[in-house]
C-alpha cells in the first residue's frame, strides 16, 4: 500500500482506490517512548489517565458492571453522532454495497452475548521500565449484555467473492498518532469476522449504547482484547488482502524492540482479579480487614475458552478458589475462596487458568508497548491486631 506524506489529507486513496493511512507533518510524530528506570508517571500520561477511566474494583461484585462503572478507553475524542444522519456502509470487496439505517440495522435479526471487555493494555503501568501510553494498573475491564445483529448473516447478504479475506471496520472517530493522521480503523480475518458471535452492537444492557462505549454502534468481537471491538462504527469494508494500517501494523503488536514487526495482539489472555477485601486507606489504597474468617471473592476471564481454574495465595501456598457457574462462554466467572486472616500484613494473590491450560504468570512479560500484561494481581492488605473501627 502506498503511504505517501501529504499536508492535510483526511482521507488517501491507494492505487486500488481503497481508503489508506496518511502521514500528515503535524511536528507531533513523537516515537513511542520507555519511561527512564524510576521515572515517575508524567503529566502527558496523566492526561490519558484522567479522560480514560478504568473499572472501580469493588464492581466486580456485579454479574454485569452497572452503567457508568465500565471501564473507558478512546484514543482521540468521543465523536458527536447525529442519528439522523448516521448510516453503517458496507463497501469495498462485496457484489452489493449498502448503506444502512440505524432502523435498517434493528430490523435484522438480534442476538444479546454477555462480554467481558479488556483494554489490551492493562497492566502495562506494572511494568518495569513502564511503556509511556495509558498508565493501566488492574482496572482496564468490564462486563456488559451487548444486542445487535450478527455480522456473518449481514456480510453473507451482500454477498462476499472467492478472494475475500480481511475486513476493516471504520469509526467516526479521528486524530493523529505518531505523525499518522488516521480515522480509527481495525481489521479482522474474515475467518474472525464471520465467527457466529461477533455482533454490531446498538444496545449495552438494554439501553442505547452511551456515547463513549460507541453510539449508535460498536462492533462487540468476543474473546479478542479492546482495541477490536470499534465503536462509532461507520464503515465495513472487505479487502481481498491484507489490511496494513496503523492500529493492525504499527500499534499493539508485541515485541521486545521498537524496530521489530512483532505480533499481532488478539485474544485476550486469563486473569483473575479479587474484589477488595475490607476498607481502604484514602492514599495508598491499602485494604484494612478485620481478623478472622472472611469470604473472600473476585471475578476470572480468558478471551482461550472459560476459565476453569483460580489459584489464591496470602503469601504462602497456592490453593484452588470454588468457581461459580459458567455465565456464558465470553464472560467473567466469579470465584470464591475463603480466607482466615491472622493479624500481619499480606500480599493476597490470585492466578486464573482457562480450558486451553493457559495460566496467568506471576512475573510480568515485558514487550515495548506494553500489551497483554496479565500478570497475577497483588492486593496489599493489612491485619491490625484490635481490627480498626467498623472492619468488615
Ligand atoms: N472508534 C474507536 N473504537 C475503539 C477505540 C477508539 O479509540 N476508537 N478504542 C478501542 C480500545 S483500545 C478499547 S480498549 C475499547 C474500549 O471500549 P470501551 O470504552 O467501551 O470500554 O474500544 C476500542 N474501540
Ligand atoms: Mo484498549
Amino acid at each position: 500500500m502506498d503511504v505517501r506524506a501529504q499536508r492535510c489529507p483526511r482521507t488517501v486513496r491507494d492505487r486500488a482506490g481503497r481508503r489508506t493511512l496518511a502521514l500528515v507533518d503535524t511536528g507531533l510524530g513523537a516515537p513511542a517512548r520507555v519511561a527512564r528506570p524510576g521515572e515517575p508517571i508524567g503529566p502527558d500520561e496523566l492526561r490519558l489517565a484522567t479522560r480514560n477511566h478504568g473499572m472501580p474494583l469493588e464492581a466486580l461484585r456485579y454479574d454485569v458492571t452497572p452503567p457508568g462503572l465500565h471501564y473507558v478507553l478512546v484514543h482521540y475524542d468521543i465523536p458527536y453522532v447525529e442519528p439522523g444522519g448516521w448510516r453503517l456502509t458496507v463497501d469495498g470487496a462485496v457484489r452489493r454495497p449498502v448503506a444502512l439505517t440505524a432502523a435498517e440495522l434493528r430490523a435484522r435479526p438480534r442476538r444479546t452475548l454477555r462480554v467481558t471487555l479488556e483494554c489490551a493494555g492493562n497492566g502495562r503501568a506494572r511494568l518495569e521500565p513502564r511503556p509511556v501510553s495509558q498508565p493501566w494498573l488492574d482496572e482496564a475491564v468490564g462486563t456488559a449484555d451487548w444486542t445487535g445483529t450478527p455480522l456473518a448473516a449481514l456480510l453473507r447478504d451482500v454477498g462476499l467473492p472467492d478472494g475475500a479475506h480481511t475486513v476493516v471496520f471504520t469509526g467516526a472517530d479521528h486524530g493523529t498518532e505518531r505523525g499518522v493522521e488516521q480515522d480509527y480503523q481495525r481489521a479482522l480475518p474474515l475467518v474472525e469476522a464471520m465467527r457466529p458471535e461477533v455482533l454490531l452492537a446498538d444496545t449495552m444492557n438494554g439501553a442505547p449504547l452511551p456515547p463513549q462505549h460507541g453510539f449508535p454502534l460498536r462492533l462487540v468481537v468476543p474473546g479478542w482484547y479492546g482495541m477490536a471491538h470499534v465503536k462509532w462504527l461507520r464503515e465495513i469494508t472487505v479487502l481481498t488482502g491484507e489490511f496494513d494500517g496503523f492500529q493492525n501494523a504499527v500499534a499493539y503488536r508485541l515485541k521486545d524492540r521498537a524496530e521489530d514487526a512483532g505480533e499481532p495482539v488478539t485474544r485476550i489472555r486469563p486473569r483473575a482479579l479479587l474484589a477488595p477485601p475490607g476498607y481502604p486507606d484514602f492514599m495508598s489504597r491499602i485494604r484494612v480487614v478485620a481478623p478472622g474468617s472472611h469470604l473472600l471473592s473476585g471475578r476470572a476471564w480468558s478471551g482461550t475458552g472459560p476459565v476453569v481454574r483460580v489459584l489464591f495465595s496470602a503469601g504462602g501456598d497456592w490453593t484452588d478458589a470454588e468457581l461459580g457457574p459458567v455465565a456464558g462462554h465470553w464472560a467473567w466467572r466469579e470465584f470464591r475462596v475463603p480466607w482466615w486472616a491472622e493479624p500481619g500484613s499480606y500480599q493476597l494473590s490470585v492466578r486464573a487458568i482457562d480450558a486451553t491450560g493457559r495460566a496467568q504468570p506471576v512475573e510480568p512479560p515485558w514487550n515495548v508497548q506494553g500489551m497483554a500484561n496479565n500478570m497475577a494481581q497483588r492486593v496489599p492488605v493489612v491485619v491490625p491486631p484490635g481490627g480498626g473501627h467498623g472492619a468488615p
